[in-house]
């Protein structure tokens, strides 16, 4: 295995987000010969595009943050509790100088092809520009939230306003100033945006086709002193961090649910209890029960709670009956928001619920719906991502025997060893792939986890000799009904549920859950495990 040669290296790594920009420095450092090909033209991945108003993170900086240099750690200094868009850029862009990364990162280098050589156990990597690079292995760490779901409404290219995608919102930003603007979606991106762009509007159309569940957060600035406290107990933050299921020991909007695993169950409570819960707590106490992630019917009497809570809050009656949701709880990813509900009490502020009339088309003037028309200057659309699968979906990769992997995973569901291999693909690492926690956990936590995982495996394959790795079908199957029978008991797989994590919100993707639910300590014991036994469920060769 030799990185002789002009294009010819170790690794190539697919992305410089937070993935990439960790996998280069961590293989570097191995002795490996890396090259990041990034597609932007920047580094951050994710966070460097979706820089729409109210963009921020939903665990606190503290932990969103890379543990794995105390350096980088100590130095930076994060402003506030939940750190925004700008800040997580800023974040990227000094790790990448400070570990002196961007030379051998590829800016503005799309990967569209890549063929796995078999006689010569090597990728060979196609860019846009029609540039070669070859290697034995390929980290990919395109990204699990990385392409923008941007929806194919009648007439979306008729418009004669400006159209404006969340997933890659303009970098010197957008004066909404005076401007009669429609939103459509309602996720986090949209839970985020909405209060903000209300703010600065004319008028706010907001278009829900499926209400939100969303529970109120207050993010702060820091207080002097504060950060420096935290970071004085660093080593005691990261092995909380460690040793919590989704790697964010601090409170967060995943942490919230987990507590409420330890509730006790809505079911059994008295009439008097549940109204007390949301009395006291809102909507939160609506939702507080233990029963709601594993009993349809505690999950509707919950809702219906939850509806109660929406009525204390947003002053129109017809509102707030439109913003319950008809989705279970918690199957879709937890939001937690600033002043969301708040937002409808506004005057400048209109709600239109899609399930009592869709969309029919976009004019050149507006939107067009069974229920009306709205006239707008601006069209905001916060319509998701083609979460887990879709960068690589993208990518024409043919493994052994010329396979394509968008083929395997539109025939079989998003398969993968581990959520790092797909059987018949050797030598192709993917962080954070479909059956990995990254969905349910702290990505940046999760992520560090596989990148040291590769390393190593890359590291040890070398040593021994070896030329290849890739997952054993039977392994990848095992893992598959091992992750799926996990959240089989949950909403998380109920079929009214559409979302990012399971496909549904994509039309025509294969449904199933791409996440694993038992925890990251589980899930780093069970990969520990797997590299001691000299890598079972992998062929090596
Ligand atoms: P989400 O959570 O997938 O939300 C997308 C929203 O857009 C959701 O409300 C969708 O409704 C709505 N949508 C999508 N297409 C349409 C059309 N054609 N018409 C009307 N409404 C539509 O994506 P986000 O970007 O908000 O969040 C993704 C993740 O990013 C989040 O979980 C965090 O991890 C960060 P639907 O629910 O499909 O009915």
């Amino acid at each position: 295995m030799s990185a002789d040669g002009p294009g010819h290296y170790d690794v190539l790594v697919i992305g410089a987000g937070f993935s990439g920009l960790y996998a280069l420095h961590r293989l570097r450092g191995l002795g490996l010969r890396t090259l990041v090909l990034e597609k932007a033209g920047e580094v951050g991945g994710t966070w460097a595009v979706n820089r729409y108003p109210g963009a921020r993170c939903d665990i606190e900086s503290i932990e969103y943050s890379y543990s794995f240099s105390e350096e980088i750690q100590q130095e930076w200094v994060w402003t506030e509790t939940m750190p925004a868009q700008p800040e997580i850029e800023s974040y990227a862009n000094f790790v990448a100088d400070r570990l002196d990364l961007r030379g051998d990162i590829a800016l503005h280098t799309e990967v569209i092809a890549m063929t796995f050589d078999e006689p010569s156990s090597q990728w060979r990597v196609r860019t846009r520009c029609g540039q070669t690079f070859v290697a034995p292995f390929v980290v990919a760490a395109s990204g699990i939230l990385s392409v923008p779901l941007e929806p194919d409404i009648a007439g979306m290219d008729t418009f004669a306003g400006t159209s404006l995608f969340t997933g890659r919102w303009p970098r010197d930003g957008v004066d909404l100033g005076g401007q009669r603007v429609a939103v459509i979606g309602t996720g986090s991106t949209g839970v985020q945006l909405i209060p903000v762009v209300a703010r600065d509007a004319a008028e706010l159309v907001v278009f829900q086709r499926s209400p939100a569940f969303t529970l109120p957060w207050r993010v702060r600035p820091f207080e002097p002193g504060e950060l420096d406290g935290l970071k004085a107990g660093y080593a005691e933050i990261r092995a909380a961090q460690r040793a919590h299921p989704v790697g964010a020991a601090r409170l967060s909007a995943f942490s919230v649910l987990l507590e409420m695993l330890a509730r006790p169950p809505i079911k059994s409570a008295t009439p008097q209890e549940r109204s007390r819960a949301v009395e006291e707590h809102g909507v939160l106490g609506a939702l507080n029960w233990g029963d709601v992630f594993f009993d349809i019917e505690a999950n509707r009497m919950a809702t219906e709670l939850y509806g109660e809570a929406i009525a204390r809050i947003v002053d129109d009656p017809d509102t707030a009956a439109a913003l319950v949701p008809s989705h279970p709880f918690a199957c879709k990813r937890p939001i937690i928001d600033q002043g969301y509900y708040e937002t409808f009490n506004r005057d400048n502020v209109t709600l239109v619920d899609l399930r009592r009339g869709g969309i029919e088309a976009v004019t050149p003037t507006g939107i067009d719906t069974e229920q009306g028309a709205f006239e707008v200057d601006v069209i905001v659309y916060a319509t998701g991502f083609d979460a887990m699968t879709g960068a690589l979906s993208r990518i024409d990769i043919r493994g052994r025997d010329g396979v394509a992997l968008r083929d395997v995973w539109a025939d079989e569901g998003p398969v993968s060893y581990l959520g790092l291999q797909v059987a018949g693909f050797p030598n192709l690492f993917t962080v954070q792939g479909p059956g990995s926690p990254a969905a349910a956990t702290n990505f940046i936590a999760a992520l560090e986890h596989h990148v040291e995982w590769i390393g190593d495996c890359v590291s040890s394959l070398r040593a021994q000799g070896y030329r290849t790795i890739e997952a054993l079908p039977s392994a990848q199957e095992e893992w598959i009904e091992h992750t799926t029978s996990l959240v089989a008991p949950t909403v998380l797989v109920h079929p009214t549920c559409n979302s990012w994590y399971n496909g549904g919100n994509v039309p025509g993707k294969k449904r199933m859950y791409m996440g694993y639910t038992a925890g990251l300590p589980e899930y780093r014991r069970r990969c520990e495990e797997i590299a001691a036994g000299g890598y079972t469920g992998f062929k090596l060769s």
